[in-house]
């Protein structure tokens, strides 16, 4: 059994508009998507994910609230992928490009779904309505969800995290 892949996800947000990214590089190249990346060792996942938005924005929040966590299986790897995603309407700092990410601000009305992860437009509703929620995602390939729920939950801190595909990989 190898561990799940620790990541974080935080988006900035007002009542009306929302920071997103445009990767530049790497995995999730050419989507739109909220700031983030992986726990290094010794991190919280709170501190990674404070880090991550430094990093990729250039802002500095000192509050995050978590607001889901998502599992994403991608068939034939045998590690999960276990996302923290956090949101924060409270930040300093100046929006920075980074080499990865050009960060754009955009209406809650035009969230750009069709350039993003196509498991996104099934949990921002949650996200942007406050309601902690829970998702696990099976994809085939970069596109394709072939399995998927999404759950909402009281305490986060409940969630039975997953360990191993639902499938396992042969
Ligand atoms: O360090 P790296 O940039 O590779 O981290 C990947 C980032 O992408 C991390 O913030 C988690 C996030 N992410 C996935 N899958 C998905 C997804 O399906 N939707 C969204 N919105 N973000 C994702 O790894």
């Amino acid at each position: 059994m190898v561990a799940n892949k620790l990541l974080t996800l935080a988006f900035v947000k007002t009542p009306t508009n929302i920071l997103l990214g445009y990767k530049k590089r790497g995995f999730g190249m050419g989507r739109w998507n909220g700031f983030g990346g992986k726990v290094e060792v010794g991190e919280t996942i709170d501190g990674a994910a404070k880090r991550e938005l430094m990093e990729e924005s250039g802002l500095v929040a000192n509050t995050l609230h978590k607001i889901g966590i998502l599992m994403f299986e991608f068939v034939g790897d045998p590690q999960l992928m276990e996302v923290h995603v956090f949101t924060t309407n409270e930040w300093k700092g100046t929006i920075t490009e980074s080499d990865e990410m050009r960060p754009e601000w955009f209406p809650i009305e035009s969230i750009p779904y069709k350039k993003m992860w196509t498991d996104d437009q099934f949990w921002f509703p949650y996200m942007l309505n406050a309601r902690p929620f829970y998702g696990y995602f099976t994809f085939e390939g970069m596109h394709k969800i072939v399995y998927h729920r999404l759950d909402s939950v009281n305490d986060l801190g409940l969630v039975e995290i997953p360990q191993q595909p639902r499938q396992p990989v042969i």
